[in-house]
């Protein structure tokens, strides 16, 4: 039989293969950017077997875990790749994942990459209500924010964060940026977000855009 690959692995929670595929493909000069993408999709298609019921909850916290483990090997390459193309400034963010939604890896990459540019990231968490970006957007002054949702029963919350953020006088001093796998341009749009990023990248693109510093590109 056929070894393998990472997406099935990580689809089929094989966490020993998993990080071995990972370990591989970095010694052998796999771009991080590509290792994470493959990941994505391994986690993807554990979803959708989730969804077919081929697995159950336990399945997921499994591939969450294996993600975490993976990230802990992957994340100093990406941060490293983002640092070198990064410029000097020191620009702030604030990133949660909206209220009622628990998932973290995803935002955890987008932080990651951030900082691997030399932002000063407020991770605010899971499940973050609006007041509490609102009262990190005045506490801290970042130039941007970010969104994360994976459930899209929490589109209400993007839209109630932004309507809070506007009632608090603090719209127009902060540009805001949402992702995740249930974010859309759609979403972005009708809740009024300035920006919906697909990837990590796309955030930190965006993000670096605002800040005025070099925009990291392609690996
Ligand atoms: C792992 C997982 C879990 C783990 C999370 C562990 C953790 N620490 O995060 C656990 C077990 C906790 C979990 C729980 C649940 N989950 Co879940 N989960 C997943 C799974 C399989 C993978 C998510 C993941 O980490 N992907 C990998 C990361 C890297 O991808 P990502 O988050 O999309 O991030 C990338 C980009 O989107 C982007 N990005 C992310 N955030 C941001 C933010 C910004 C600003 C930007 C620019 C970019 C950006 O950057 C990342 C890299 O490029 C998904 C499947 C899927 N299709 O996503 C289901 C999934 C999201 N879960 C689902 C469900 C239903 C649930 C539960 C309701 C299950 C239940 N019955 O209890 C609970 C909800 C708990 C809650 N209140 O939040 C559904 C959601 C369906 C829907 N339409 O809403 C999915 C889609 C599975 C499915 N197909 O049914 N889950």
């Amino acid at each position: 039989m056929s070894e393998k690959t990472l997406v099935e692995a990580i689809a089929y929670c094989d966490e020993p293969t998993a990080l071995r595929l990972v370990k591989e493909a970095l010694q052998s000069g796999v771009p991080p950017q590509e290792i994470l993408a493959q990941c994505n999709q391994g986690m993807l298609e554990l979803g959708n077997r989730f969804s077919r019921d081929e697995c159950f909850l336990p399945d997921l916290m499994f591939g969450g875990m294996i993600m975490k483990n993976i990230m802990a090997e992957l994340g100093p390459h990406l941060a490293k790749q983002a640092a070198g193309q990064a410029g000097t400034s020191r620009p702030k963010a604030v990133i949660g994942t909206v209220q009622h939604d628990v998932h973290d890896i995803g935002k955890d990459i987008v932080v990651m990459m951030l900082r691997g540019s030399g932002f000063d990231v407020v991770d605010l968490g899971v499940d973050v209500p609006p007041a509490r970006f609102v009262e990190a957007i005045r506490q801290h002054q970042p130039c941007v924010v970010g969104m994360s949702l994976l459930l899209t029963t929490c589109y209400s919350s993007v839209t109630a964060t932004v309507e809070a953020i506007r009632q608090a006088g603090l719209r127009d001093q902060v540009a805001i940026m949402v992702g995740g796998a249930a974010a859309s341009e759609l979403l972005a749009k009708n809740a009024g977000c300035d920006f919906y990023g697909k990837t990590a990248v796309d955030g930190l693109k965006f993000a670096c855009q605002v800040a005025g510093i070099t925009q990291p590109t392609s690996p």
